[in-house]
């Protein structure tokens, strides 16, 4: 039995702030283990939008009135908190996006399309999720670079040994995330990022499986780009960041274009741009979103990173631990490395079966292949079962998880 006594997380306080976890499901209490791809939102981020709305929704930057201008200095708050959050050096080197995949199409979309053409090599990994995949694969196809893969080992680790065999002086940009979103993998992306920078490249971390988990410092880990999205950092869905080094993003030609992103407009001569980071959010951003974004980082902040990132590694043993007790179950990722994630499969039980029955006991966890295909494949599996965890998850949720599991692997094999 694992024991959690000598952690500093008071979970029944943190569970009093979501609301939603006091629902049924099927008549019965929901157990919410599906973090990784949703998390919940705290009363603290859902009040954010009640406030907007109620009392200062406006345009932001281009207004005089005074709304505008609370408006315009609550979501510039934002972005310092973010940049704090990160420990960026300046608050211009943080992006506000739709998401995790808008920020990595961003980047592949101006810096990419700007600067990698025939015989230039992109470097990613076999554990990157398809949104860290296709903007390259699509990129490749216009410019004519080569797409490099990390292989994987039979952990789910990445092979460090062929990963500095691939670098050359042709890669111009490493592309990989920090966490893996279904093994749980973490990279160890500070010697990544000085391998790449050793021969020239790049790095850009898709951080969406990092961020609520544990303390990212850009500047410490020495990347380039960092991505992230909000709605799985106990903030609202429709945003997210991507953080980029100053001097890069100034040198970076202009994404999309409308408002918010120019200088100057003409129809005779060339429009001019802004100064970053507007240059990069043309036309109005989800502004309530942008705000509640803010207060969901504070509030990770409040508890405590170290905090959340010790119990959700604590949750993690102990699902792990009960988990093996079940026949015929295999984990994949056994990382030693690992954040709060654990997929696996069961013989004999499609991982879907096992979804939908285990959801009328109340339980919510992912099967499929959780964006990850390539992945997936290399180990022989179309699908997994994906419980994952977070800051408000009891070690009683995870008994119910794996009770209901047996229950369900006893229904399906009759
Ligand atoms: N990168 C990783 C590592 C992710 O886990 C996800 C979403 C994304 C990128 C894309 O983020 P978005 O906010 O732009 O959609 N991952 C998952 C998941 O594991 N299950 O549903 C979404």
């Amino acid at each position: 039995m694992t024991d959690f006594s000598d952690l500093l997380l008071d979970v029944a306080r943190v569970r009093k702030d979501f609301p939603i976890l006091e629902r049924e499901v099927h008549g019965k209490p929901l157990v919410y283990l599906d973090n990784a791809a949703t998390s919940q939102t705290p009363l603290s981020v859902i009040a954010v939008f009640d406030d907007y709305y109620r009392r200062f929704n406006s345009n932001i930057h281009r207004g005089l009135h005074t709304l505008a201008d609370e408006a315009t200095a609550a979501f510039e708050g934002a972005r310092e908190i973010v940049r704090c959050f990160i420990n960026a050096a300046d608050s211009r080197e943080v992006i506000f996006t739709r998401g995790t995949t808008e920020a990595i199409n961003l980047v592949a979309g101006s810096w990419g399309r700007a600067n990698l053409g025939p015989g230039d090599e992109v470097l990613i990994s076999r554990l990157e999720h398809h949104s860290n995949i296709v903007p390259w694969q699509l990129l490749a196809a216009d410019r004519g670079f080569t797409i490099k893969v990390i292989p994987v080992d039979e952990r789910g680790v990445l092979d460090q040994e062929a990963y500095t065999e691939l670098l050359s002086p042709r890669t111009r940009l490493v592309a990989v995330n920090h966490v893996s979103n279904a093994f749980g993998t973490i990279n160890p992306i500070a010697d990544m990022a000085r391998l790449a920078h050793e021969q020239g490249a790049l790095i850009l971390v898709d951080g969406a499986q990092a961020i609520p988990h544990m303390t990212v410092d850009v500047q410490a880990l020495g990347v380039d780009f960092y991505a992230f999205s909000g709605h799985k950092a106990y903030g609202p869905s429709g945003v997210g960041v991507l953080y980029g080094r100053a001097e890069l993003l100034e040198a970076m030609p202009p994404w999309q274009g409308g408002g918010e992103m120019i200088r100057t407009v003409s129809l005779e001569v060339p429009s001019t741009f802004a100064d970053i980071p507007h240059k990069f959010e043309a036309g109005t951003p989800a502004i309530a979103e942008v705000i509640a974004l803010g207060q969901a980082l504070n509030w990770i902040s409040e508890i405590g990173l170290e905090h959340i990132g010790a119990w959700e590694a604590r949750l993690l043993a102990h699902a792990t631990e009960g988990v093996a007790a079940v026949d015929g179950l295999r984990v994949l990722g056994t990382s030693p490395d690992k954040a709060g994630v654990l997929s696996f499969v069961v013989e004999g039980a499609h991982a879907q079966d096992i979804g939908l029955l285990i959801d009328q006991l109340g339980v919510a966890i992912r099967t499929g292949h959780h964006c990850a295909q390539p992945l997936l494949t290399s180990f022989g599996v179309e699908s997994t079962c994906r419980a994952s965890f977070a800051a408000y998850n009891t070690p009683e949720e995870i008994d119910v998880f794996v009770e209901s599991l047996q229950k369900v692997l006893s229904m399906l094999r009759g």
